[in-house]
């Protein structure tokens, strides 16, 4: 495939897919297409920018008519989705903007890529990644998502990532649109806006702030480096079945109150100080509403129809990630400064 478009590249994940693909695919043409919502970061790819192979584009998903333009001036083949409003919290206090950006915004993609495709499928692929959260929670049993689990949402934002995959289906059964969805457990690594747990408390630690645990703190996630994330991405892209889901996971559960101890304990060694220095900022706080208790993926398709594994350990990919953090104190600044918002601006000249 020879132009491809990737929406939200300017993101955490969409950024690490963005990287890997302009430096694999030399004789590819990347278009990161991107709101540069308060989520979007065009530092996160600053060391490609510069890149023959990669152009950045900004423009709302929801934009019809640009995004048919944009299809059309680079003549895409194949378009990988990940643009969306991803925070939980926030899909609480503003469920609208998550319809709006993840069911709206998906299907005017899709609608586009049709438009633009009009039927010449061959060599075609419209790639939506999307989350295990559509599956709702599990018990704390053993039990594991799979492709085929019942989708069963509960927040604001899961359900909107449930009807957009929704969409994606039904434009392969409807009219035969080359399409393949991932769903992906929580992922963790560098340049994840600091509103999430994992970013969040590492900076949280370095300024001495409290690190808010939601209720018990028994919740359990399934994390997974951000790279394993972006080379299942590039697995499924070029060997994935049209049609098909994978899940894709790092087996790797966490209760959030263990993950948050551990962090504490490698936060505080890297920053040179004594072991417990900074257990006393866990605060318990009122639970987030909805809480999903836990999710867990089975991901034996994927492995066992396209090889594919997780590279990372997780004693590896944290400390990675608290050091990556810590050594780029600068970019965390900017981030919660939001003097980030100003680097579009300086690069392209706009205001
Ligand atoms: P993110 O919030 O870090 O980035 C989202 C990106 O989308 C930003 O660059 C933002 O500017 C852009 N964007 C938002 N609205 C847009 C619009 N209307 N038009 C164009 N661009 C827009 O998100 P993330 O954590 O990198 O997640 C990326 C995708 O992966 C999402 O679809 C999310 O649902 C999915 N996902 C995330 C995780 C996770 O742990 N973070 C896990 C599984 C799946
Ligand atoms: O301050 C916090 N305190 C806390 O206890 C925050 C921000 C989170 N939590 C808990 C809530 C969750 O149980 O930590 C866990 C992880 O929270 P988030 O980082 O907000 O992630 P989560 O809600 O699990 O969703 C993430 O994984 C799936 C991503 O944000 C989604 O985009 C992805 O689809």
């Amino acid at each position: 495939m020879g132009n491809i478009l990737i929406t939200g590249g300017a993101g955490f994940i969409g950024s690490h897919v963005v990287r890997r693909f302009v430096r694999r695919y030399p004789n590819c043409h990347i278009i990161n297409f991107d709101k540069l919502t308060y989520a979007g970061n065009l530092a996160n790819l600053r060391d490609v920018e510069g890149m023959d192979n990669y152009t950045f584009v900004r423009g709302d998903v929801c934009d019809y008519d640009m995004v048919r333009e944009v299809l059309c001036r680079y003549h895409v083949d194949g378009i990988i989705h990940l643009a969306a409003e991803s925070h939980v919290d926030r899909s609480i206090y503003d469920p609208f903007t998550f319809a709006q950006t993840n069911v709206m915004g998906t299907l005017t993609m899709l609608q586009a890529a049709k438009d633009y495709w009009q039927g010449n499928w061959n060599g075609k692929l419209f790639y939506h990644v999307s989350t295990d959260e559509v599956y709702g929670s599990l018990a704390v049993d053993g039990s594991r998502f799979t492709e085929i689990s019942r989708y069963e949402p509960h927040s604001p934002y899961s359900a909107s990532k449930a009807s957009s995959d929704h969409f994606v289906r039904a434009f392969h059964d409807t009219y035969g649109m080359p399409v393949v969805v991932t769903n992906c457990s929580n992922n963790y690594g560098p340049y994840q806006f600091p509103e999430k747990l994992i970013p969040l408390f590492i900076n949280n630690i370095r300024h001495g702030r409290p690190l808010p645990v939601y209720g018990s703190g028994e919740n359990v996630r399934d994390w997974l480096y951000v790279e394993d994330h972006a080379r299942a991405v590039d697995i499924v892209f070029h060997e994935g079945r049209s049609g098909e889901t994978y899940n894709i996971g790092g087996a790797n559960e966490w209760r959030n109150i263990d993950l948050v101890r551990l962090l504490v304990r490698i936060t505080d060694r890297l920053l040179g100080n004594a072991p417990g220095t900074s257990d006393r900022l866990i605060t318990h706080v009122t639970d987030r509403k909805g809480h999903d208790m836990r999710y867990a993926i089975d991901a034996s398709k994927l492995t066992g129809e396209l090889g594919w594994q997780p590279e990372y350990s997780f004693e590896q990919g944290l400390e990675a990630t608290v050091r990556w953090y810590l050594d780029n104190d600068e970019w965390l600044d900017g981030v919660t400064s939001g003097d980030y918002m100003n680097y579009y601006a300086r690069m392209y000249g706009d205001r």
